[in-house]
């Protein structure tokens, strides 16, 4: 290594008992999570919402630029407009304007099990929507100048962690991706540099919510992995 300012760092030293039991554990919550599709009105504390977006920005990402820009959507209008305008695109896609699907015959097959369609009522009835911008430019002081570094993984780990955390506090969210969604920067507005890359929609379960039961279907540690 290159001569650089540092602190010491360490972290407390656990068994290799305790650290597969701890790994175990963390595996067995995040099988819980479910993306969730039915949301109940019922509100969030306001804390849940900025402790998880602090723990999202813990995330590695390029040469600690933090090209991510968290804005959480609660006000009722400005949900209704995201969710009008989020629908006009989904009517495209599906082709439920009455033009030919803007997806493919292929997409749409494999978009079967969920039953998805135009219609997304949750963008209104989630108590937050949490838009996630990434910062294509910008630097750690967000001049809009500075070139950033590995953005897409970047945001996506920071995403990761967010989804994590708001399952770690009880609550049900949905990774939401209109496509396009440039809309996103206007209703939030954001900078031309920026760009939305998700909707994190979080809430309670609606009470009779239900998830596909495709989805349980899962790889096995012998697929996902190989060891050499
Ligand atoms: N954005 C659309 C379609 C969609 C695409 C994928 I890939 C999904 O996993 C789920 C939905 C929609 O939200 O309906």
């Amino acid at each position: 290594m290159k001569p650089h300012e540092t602190v010491p760092y360490s972290l407390p030293r656990l068994s290799d008992e305790e650290s597969i039991t701890r790994a175990r554990a963390m595996r067995d919550r995040l099988k819980q999570r479910r993306t969730c599709r039915y949301f109940s009105d019922e509100p969030v504390p306001r804390e849940v919402i900025e402790a998880a977006i602090e723990a999202a920005a813990t995330a590695p990402n390029g040469a600690n630029h933090q090209p991510w820009h968290f804005a959480v959507v609660a006000s009722p209008a400005k949900k209704r407009a995201i969710r009008q305008a989020a629908e006009a695109e989904e009517r495209r896609f599906y082709g439920e304007d009455g033009d030919d699907p803007k997806a493919s015959e292929q997409w749409l097959a494999a978009l079967s099990d969920l039953g998805t369609d135009a219609d997304k009522p949750f963008l209104e009835t989630a108590p937050y929507l949490i838009v996630v911008f990434a910062q294509r430019k910008g630097g750690i002081e967000e001049d809009g100048v500075t070139q950033n570094y590995y953005v897409s993984e970047s945001v996506g780990i920071a995403c990761g962690m967010l989804i994590a955390t708001l399952h770690e506090a009880g609550l049900a969210t949905l990774t939401h991706t209109p496509s396009p969604m440039g809309f996103l920067r206007e209703a939030c507005g954001r900078p031309e540099w920026e760009k939305p890359l998700m909707i994190v929609v979080v809430g309670h379960p609606g009470a009779h919510a239900s998830v596909p039961a495709h989805a349980l279907r899962k790889k096995p540690l012998s697929q996902i992995s190989s060891w050499l």
